[in-house]
């Protein structure tokens, strides 16, 4: 996969200038990847100097021995904080606000709170992405014309999302959560390659400038908008080659 990864080399080189936890922890991640850059995002906003390992999953990074002893999912992203090894976007999430937040904002302690975060959590991980990579990925990976039954499920969910955000502003409530930082990166992601109309959603629609510009200090724009341009790339490419 031809992926344009040039402007990338500026935000590697410039990850470690904030300090929270005593030693960098590192964070295996691919630029196109959505999860992997809502992980990055999140580490960003809370502060933690990290190292980014770039995991090039188009040129099979994450088949290697030393990376499958670490995750037997092959998925990235996965963090490694000093010996301590979590993968699965949500969980990684969740552990570095449980760790490193300065306060519970993100992902509240209050059970009924976090019932909520995890079920728009879970909404990310069981229902949107699988929609989205369904609709995606087989034209990036395998040359086919995208689906309009792909299409119609992905749609199918992204009205769900915005029936969500009818009464509250953000996905879990009336504060931003990780469920935001999840969720951004694939609507993001949708915008930047197309297929879909956004305009179709006008909660999603608000909520998507609102997280934007709320996320825009810890770095959106390098890390989220940069990597969907990525992604957004390689599909049209290969879109037009078909
Ligand atoms: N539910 C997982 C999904 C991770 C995932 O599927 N990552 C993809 C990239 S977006 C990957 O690593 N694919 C490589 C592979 O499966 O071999 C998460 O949220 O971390």
């Amino acid at each position: 996969m031809p992926w344009n990864l040039f402007a990338f080399n500026q935000l590697v080189s410039s990850t470690s200038d904030r300090k929270m936890a005593t030693h960098p922890i590192d964070i295996y991640y691919f630029p196109p990847s959505a999860p992997s850059r809502a992980t990055l995002l999140l580490i960003k906003a809370l502060g933690i100097d990290h190292n980014v390992k770039i995991t090039n999953i188009s040129q099979g990074d994450q088949m290697k021995p030393e990376f499958l002893q670490m995750n037997p999912l092959h998925t990235i992203p996965l963090i490694n904080d000093n010996g301590f090894i979590i993968y699965e976007s949500n969980a990684i999430m969740k552990y570095l606000v449980d760790q490193y937040g300065k306060d519970d904002s993100l992902s509240p302690k209050d059970p009924k709170k976090a019932a909520i975060v995890d079920m728009r959590l879970y909404f990310c991980a069981c229902h949107l992405f699988p929609k989205f990579r369904q609709y995606y990925i087989p034209t990036m990976f395998q040359s086919k014309p995208p689906s309009s039954e792909a299409l119609r499920e992905l749609e199918e969910v992204l009205t769900i999302a915005d029936g969500y955000l009818k009464d509250q502003p953000w996905f879990a409530g009336h504060q931003m959560t990780v469920a935001d930082f999840a969720i951004v990166s694939f609507v993001a992601t949708i915008d930047a390659a197309g297929g879909v109309d956004l305009a179709a959603y006008p909660e999603i629609l608000q909520w998507y400038q609102r997280a934007r510009s709320s996320m825009a200090g810890f770095g959106y724009d390098e890390v989220i908008r940069h990597g969907a341009a990525i992604f957004a790339e390689a599909y049209k490419n290969k879109l037009n080659s078909i």
